[in-house]
């Protein structure tokens, strides 16, 4: 089985952490392919970075079509463009932020998230809501710590992540799920700190994509998620217009 896992950030470094946190779940016999874009921010932290995350997720995501890859994680806590690739895609597309809840949610009643920067609180409680946690989560924190900083020793992020987890438990969660795919090597560490489940949602994903895969499932194409019709993109974008790839999306692989 293969598992593409897309950092849609530009940072080779921590595409390959998080190839490192994926793999490290990933059973025997599954290949763990991690990948970064061509095109992209090198880190996501506004909206604005999401939405130019999105092209670059799509590039690897029809790619890995063509090479055949049976299912795919999207490594940024925002679930950037996760419609989109399943529109793509044949295989499962998880989100790490969805995964994460999902698997949090089966960990005790309530859970909280701690994230990186404030700005990005908004998206993740969103993302709760849309797939149906939100009533679950007791909050949202930041650690203040900018995505490509979480790795430099001098911005003490670990202790700041140990420190806002407690905060969420003391607040009455049960398990804390962790808001960025740059945090994934801290997770261990930070639920042996806190003495509580911490979810790493690029752990998560990977071992339910391949759950899925096991399964027999593929994203469904009758409806919402079946393959984009072919029309001319123009301009920069020209290259993601379908053309008779969406032929081959639709026809070749269903
Ligand atoms: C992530 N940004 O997982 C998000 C985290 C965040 O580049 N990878 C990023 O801060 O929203």
């Amino acid at each position: 089985m293969r598992i593409r896992v897309v950092n849609p950030n530009t940072t080779a470094a921590m595409t390959a952490a998080i190839g490192r946190a994926a793999a490290a779940v990933a059973a025997p016999g599954t290949v763990v392919e991690a990948v970064t874009p061509t095109t992209g921010p090198a880190s996501i932290e506004s909206h604005y970075e999401e939405a130019l995350a999105v092209p670059g997720l799509l590039e690897q995501v029809a790619l890995g079509e063509r090479d055949g890859v049976d299912a795919y994680v999207v490594a940024c806590f925002g679930d950037p463009g996760i419609d989109a690739a399943r529109e793509l895609a044949t295989g499962p597309v998880i989100g790490i932020a969805e995964a994460g809840y999902h698997a949090a949610a089966m960990l005790g009643r309530r859970f909280g998230v701690v994230t990186t920067l404030a700005r990005t609180t908004g998206r993740a409680r969103e993302l709760a809501d849309r797939y149906g946690f939100g009533s679950l989560v007791t909050e949202v924190r930041a650690c203040e710590v900018p995505v490509l900083a979480l790795h430099d020793p001098a911005s003490g992020a670990r202790e700041l992540v140990v420190e806002e987890c407690r905060a969420v438990l003391a607040g009455g969660a049960d398990a804390v799920v962790l808001g960025c795919a740059g945090m994934a090597d801290f997770c261990a560490e930070v639920s042996r700190a806190v003495g509580a489940p911490v979810v790493d949602g690029v752990a998560a994903a990977t071992v339910l994509a391949e759950s899925l895969v096991r399964l027999g499932l593929t994203t469904g194409k009758h409806g919402e998620y079946a393959s984009p019709p072919d029309k001319p993109v123009t301009g920069v974008l020209a290259g993601f217009a379908l053309g008779d790839r969406a032929a081959a999306l639709a026809g070749v692989r269903s």
